[in-house]
């Protein structure tokens, strides 16, 4: 399956893993990329050497394109910003914010700049400013939402850019693949399915609860803070969305999620800590090796296409590229 975006970044799959905090790191990445899709290292809130280190295991693991995602929120961003220029990293994805102050630096160093999109304008602004790429990704998705649900942002950011544009959020098999094409995406990203992967690091705990999950279990937390988070419902979940309700303040809403998904994802704890997940999560219900995922998607993708006959030639406005 061949997409601008598979040619762009030079994978054989239009599957992109999500940089998620604390979950992307080495093993997951280097397993995605070995597969065919683009396997991202999660920089988060991480310092910058330990970004480097992660992207020095990659290389040793796989010789295909990887890539790493940037926490605009971050304090060590504009040191990871470097760390990623530097060493010669060949795709850069950014969340939570806008890159526009690194994107000449990484395209002086020829990385491809890909990054996520909650809206139209930004989306517009980013292509403006030289992006090979976007990642429009709606509220379904895990972790730090916008606003715009991915059945709505996905064909309004592609109506509104040249540049190709990957669908996220919500994606978990591939019913969701094949819809993300044809909102007019040119790849997915996926992050839900990858965190229950065999070579995913996260405690035994965190993958169960995604498991286990049924379709309801998903909340949004922080929506009164101005930064809205999903993840299961737990008992922290619970507790602070009683306190938002009653008015609690920044500081005391914060200090219920400070840490959170470290204690999830490395200690287990996922009663009072964050597990972050997608919507989806209700519709995963096996651990898989990342080979196993990608090519299960490809099989249930391509034999939808292929129940279409021949009539899917691309997008409706006939400027996007596809060879199924
Ligand atoms: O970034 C994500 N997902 C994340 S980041 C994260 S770590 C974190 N933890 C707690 C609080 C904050 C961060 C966990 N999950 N996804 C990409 C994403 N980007 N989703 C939404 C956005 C976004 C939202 C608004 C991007 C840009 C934006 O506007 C920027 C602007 O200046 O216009």
């Amino acid at each position: 399956m061949k997409t601008r975006i598979t040619e762009c970044l030079g994978i054989e799959y239009p599957i992109i893993q999500g940089g998620m905090a604390w979950v992307a790191e080495h093993n997951l990445a280097a397993a995605v990329s070995e597969a065919g899709g683009l396997g991202l290292i999660g920089a988060a809130n991480a310092p910058a050497e330990w970004v480097r280190g992660e992207i020095r295991k990659v290389k040793e693991m796989t010789k295909k394109p990887f890539g790493v995602n940037v926490m605009l929120l971050s304090p060590y961003a504009a040191e990871v910003a470097k760390v990623i220029a530097e060493e010669g990293v060949k795709v850069v994805t950014t969340g939570a914010g806008n890159p526009e102050k690194y994107l000449s630096m990484w395209k002086e160093a020829g990385i491809k700049v890909i990054p996520v999109v909650a809206s139209v304008a930004l989306a517009k602004r980013m292509e403006r400013s030289g992006a090979d790429a976007v990642v429009a990704e709606g509220c379904e998705s895990g972790g730090h939402i916008g606003e715009l649900t991915t059945m709505t942002l996905v064909p309004q950011v592609a109506d509104a850019v040249e540049i190709p544009v990957i669908g996220a959020g919500g994606v978990g098999d591939g019913r969701g693949m094949a819809a993300m094409f044809m909102l007019g995406a040119e790849a997915v990203q996926i992050g839900t399915r990858f965190v229950v992967a065999h070579e995913s690091i996260v405690h035994e705990n965190y993958k169960k609860k995604i498991l286990s999950a049924k379709d309801i279990d998903s909340v949004v937390t922080g929506r009164a803070t101005g930064h809205p988070v999903r993840t299961v419902r737990n008992k922290v979940t619970r507790e602070y969305l009683k306190l938002e309700k009653e008015g609690a303040s920044f500081e005391e809403l914060e200090s219920l999620t400070i840490g959170g998904l470290r204690k999830a994802v490395i200690d287990g704890d996922v009663d009072r800590g964050s597990v972050m997940a997608g919507q989806i999560a209700g519709l995963i219900h096996k651990e898989q090796s990342c080979r196993e995922i990608i090519e299960e998607l490809m099989t249930e993708t391509t034999a939808l296409f292929a129940g279409m006959g021949n009539s899917y030639g691309g997008s409706l406005s006939g400027k996007k590229s596809f060879e199924g």
